[in-house]
């Protein structure tokens, strides 16, 4: 009898078991199939990266291990291959530097020499390079394929030395300069600390702060960059570039998998939405946009944003703290400090400019939440007064007081440009981009110009090449007769941002010629001019840039919209020794 009762017994728990087992399953393969924000759920379908205990989804920095000692010479080896990886769940083909994605982070002082050597494991015939994008670095190492080096071809490698001045430290990053490949994962973070010895502006040196972190935020598409480019440059898309699936912080998202459509079949996991923590009341946050096409806006619900540096480390202040900071174009950085005004978890948002979206993306949500944790030792700053839901304005921000020895009221030379993407009939339809009506065809300059005579240039590449004298101030005024913005990059050296104009009527170009006598100047910022090494054009209106040509060589200028870069928008600067 006992042992029927307690067989009966055995039965019914069995049993039980079963039912909440097939429960418990049943409600965790419909939060993995449909939740849209899964927050707390099994990792099973995590993507692996996703999981690490001690992961925040910030890059930490370690300024400590660098500002207080000797400049010194680092040597680092990085293999460059490609693989399956799910950043936001979808599966994709992204390029990988030792095997990550992004791929590793650089960490120096100013004065240092970093070498690095490259090797392609591509396989195929697919070349690579690597810019230093806003470093100072001399021309041959600048890492761009057909001005200043031929692409790396696989099984082969190149020694990048890169010698940082002696006054250079701030954010930067890599990225390939070679094809649409950037776009596809091949990049990664690039900072320079401060040596302690050096002078820093009093509203940076006023600020204490006990971490020192990197967040790179960028568009993401899940088709292979080469077919976004065919399609950007298919005649019956209407130039309209291409509007991304996702966006990745640190190379993590989330995408909705109910979104994809049949059209498009993905092969789609649900992930956790990524989660950032930050534990300490002060952090300086390098923002960086290493996406193609698309401007963000960051914000951080419970903390406060005091503009700090812009692009390589120059000075930025802006008026009281904000929540957020934008918009920020792809290639351009921010460091912002961020204090603690609430000890509660909040999140973390970050918004997609539709500027380059004029065919919205049904799978897309251009603005995505994060949730943002703080540790255990976090305490709120009570004393912060914070404009909440403001957003930092970077095109109103303005550098530290310049003094006349800095720079001459004018400049030696003064080019004026006039930039657009046009589709003419001559050639087919498909979007051009221009610079004074000369177009920079990537894939005709397999041979660097910087082996080739002068003489041998224009037989090479269609484009504006510049030439100015080393030391010598060149101003730059550039016209944008687009309806929409262009960020623009130039190499090898930072100019001073004196005037930035927008039409503030639709529709009517407001173009600026400086050597029209019947036109009156715009006003131009000799004092307090941000320095940049990448600016965005707004449309319909123009930009003036002033700098002083520094490194001998060939330095590029072009659009960093990836989609515009490839299809022309390009020149070239050429500094040659003086007198
Ligand atoms: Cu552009």
């Amino acid at each position: 009898m006992d042992r029927i009762c307690s067989r009966k017994w055995l039965v019914n728990v069995a049993a039980a078991l079963l039912i909440a087992t097939i429960t418990l399953y049943l409600v965790l393969s419909s939060a993995s199939g449909y939740s849209v924000l899964p927050l707390e759920k099994s990792s099973a379908s995590a993507h692996p990266s996703s999981t690490h205990a001690a992961d925040t989804g910030f890059i930490h920095l370690h300024p400590e291990e660098h500002s207080d000692r000797p400049p010194r010479t680092t040597q680092l080896f990085w293999n460059i291959t490609k693989g399956q990886r799910r950043p936001d769940g979808v599966t994709k083909p992204v390029y990988l530097v030792n095997d990550a994605f992004p791929g590793p982070t650089v960490e120096a002082r100013s004065g240092d020499t970093v070498i690095i050597t490259i090797q392609n494991q591509l396989g195929g015939n697919e070349g690579t390079a690597l810019h230093w994008h806003g470093l100072r670095v001399s021309n041959e190492m600048d890492g761009v394929v057909g001005v200043t080096q031929k692409a790396m071809m696989p099984g082969g490698s190149f020694t990048y030395e890169l010698r940082i001045p002696d006054d250079q430290s701030g954010s930067f990053w890599y990225h390939s300069h070679f094809e649409e490949q950037r776009a596809d994962g091949l990049f990664g973070a690039f900072v320079v600390h401060r040596a302690e010895s050096e002078v820093e502006p009093a509203h940076i040196h006023d600020h204490v702060y006990e971490d020192d972190r990197v967040l790179m935020v960028g568009d993401w598409h899940h088709r292979p960059a080469p077919e976004i480019l065919a399609y950007y440059r298919d005649w019956k898309n209407f130039k309209i570039e291409p509007a991304p699936d996702s966006l990745l912080l640190n190379g993590r998202g989330y995408f909705d998998c109910s979104r994809a459509v049949p059209a498009r079949p993905l092969d789609c996991e649900v992930v956790e939405v990524p989660k950032l923590t930050l534990t300490a009341r002060r952090t300086r946050l390098r923002i960086v946009n290493t996406g193609s096409s698309i401007g963000v806006s960051v914000s951080m619900e419970g903390y406060s944003m005091t503009l700090l540096t812009v692009d390589g480390g120059s000075a930025a202040l802006s008026q009281t703290p904000a929540s957020g900071v934008g918009i920020l174009y792809p290639g351009e950085r921010v460091d912002v400090l961020l204090e603690a005004i609430s000890a509660a978890p909040g999140q973390l948002t970050v918004a997609l400019d539709r500027e380059n979206m004029r065919f919205p993306n049904l799978a897309l949500s251009p603005t995505q939440h994060f949730p943002l944790e703080t540790g255990d030792a976090l305490f709120a700053i009570p004393s912060q007064e914070v404009a909440l839901n403001t957003v930092i304005d970077l095109s109103a921000a303005f550098g530290s007081s310049l003094t006349s020895t800095k720079m001459p009221e004018k400049a030696d030379t003064t080019t004026l440009l006039y930039s657009t993407i046009s589709y003419l009939a001559e050639y087919e339809n498909r979007p051009k981009g221009f610079i004074n009506r000369t177009s920079w065809d990537l894939s005709a300059t397999q041979a660097p110009l910087s082996d080739l005579a002068r003489s041998e240039w224009p037989s090479h590449v269609d484009a504006l090449i510049l030439s100015v004298h080393q030391g010598s101030w060149v101003d730059v005024v550039l016209n944008n007769m687009d309806d929409k913005g262009h960020p623009f990059h130039l190499h090898g050296q930072d100019f001073y941002i004196l005037a930035l104009h927008e039409a503030d009527r639709a529709g009517l170009f407001q173009t600026y010629n400086p050597f029209d006598a019947a036109q009156d100047p715009p006003e131009l910022n000799l004092r307090t001019p941000l320095r940049k090494d990448t600016v965005y054009v707004p449309s319909m209106g123009y930009v003036v840039l002033r700098f002083r040509a520094q490194s001998l060589g060939l330095w590029m200028f072009h659009c960093h919209v990836l989609w515009h870069q490839a299809v022309g928008m390009a020149m070239a600067l050429e500094v040659v020794p003086s007198g």
